[in-house]
């Protein structure tokens, strides 16, 4: 079938402004203890042009020398991750239709410029557990395909407030971001998120329930 598979659900303007600005100051709040870094591929050492964080026990990481994995820990300053937010966990609840809780959000940074090329979630052993997403700041446009690199793709604008459920054959799709659209979101404060751009916060099951 063309792109997104079976298992996409596009909920756009979920979360209204006030929700939005609440995420983005639990995120906020989160980076004090949790500071933004800027990880790097497995081998090559090259950086992602994305800076990240995590809520919950489990936060995914990348380095040169040990690859992707989750670990429990912050990279840098070795403290734990902090919580997940209370609305993030009810959103799981909510959409997810699985039986346990996440235990990692991956909290994505896309200043104007950065991107992420087309790729597979595949470092989570719980592979019957769906992906939640949600936007917040510019827009940005996300590609998804199929389960092949090669195979048509499809884009569409994700806007801040949108959440997408990737769950059925859909969590094994290639997806990546093309680009951020600058300037077309007040969500973000400049004194934080120099440039503005966009956050993406993910929600993930690793470990099977
Ligand atoms: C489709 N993040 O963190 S979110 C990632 O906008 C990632 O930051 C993108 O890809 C972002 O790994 C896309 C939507 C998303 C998340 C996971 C997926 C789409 C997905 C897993 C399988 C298929
Ligand atoms: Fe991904």
């Amino acid at each position: 079938p063309a792109p997104p598979l079976p298992g996409f659900r596009f909920l756009p303007g979920h979360f209204d402004r006030t929700v939005q600005s609440d995420l983005v100051a639990a995120v906020i709040e989160a980076a004090a203890t949790a500071p933004f870094w800027r990880p790097s591929m497995p081998r090559t050492g090259q950086p992602l042009s994305v800076k990240m964080t995590n809520f919950g026990p489990l936060g995914w990481v990348t380095d040169q020398a040990r690859g992707y994995r989750y670990e429990p820990a912050h990279p840098e300053t070795g403290a734990p991750w902090p919580p997940l937010p209370t609305a993030l966990l009810d959103l799981w609840t909510a959409v997810s239709g699985y039986p346990a809780p996440p235990e990692a959000c991956l909290v994505n940074w896309y200043a104007p410029g950065s991107r992420m090329g087309l790729h597979v979630d595949s470092d989570e052993a719980a592979t019957d557990a769906a992906v939640v997403s949600v936007s917040l700041g510019d827009k940005a446009r996300f590609r998804i395909g199929g389960t092949t690199r090669r195979g048509k793709t499809a884009s569409m604008v994700l806007s801040s407030g949108d959440v997408v459920v990737l769950g059925g054959a859909s969590r094994r799709s290639y997806h990546g971001v093309d680009r951020i659209y600058p300037g077309t979101s007040t969500l973000l404060p400049e004194t934080v998120f120099p440039g503005g751009g966009r956050i993406n916060l993910t929600m993930r099951r690793v470990t099977p329930a």
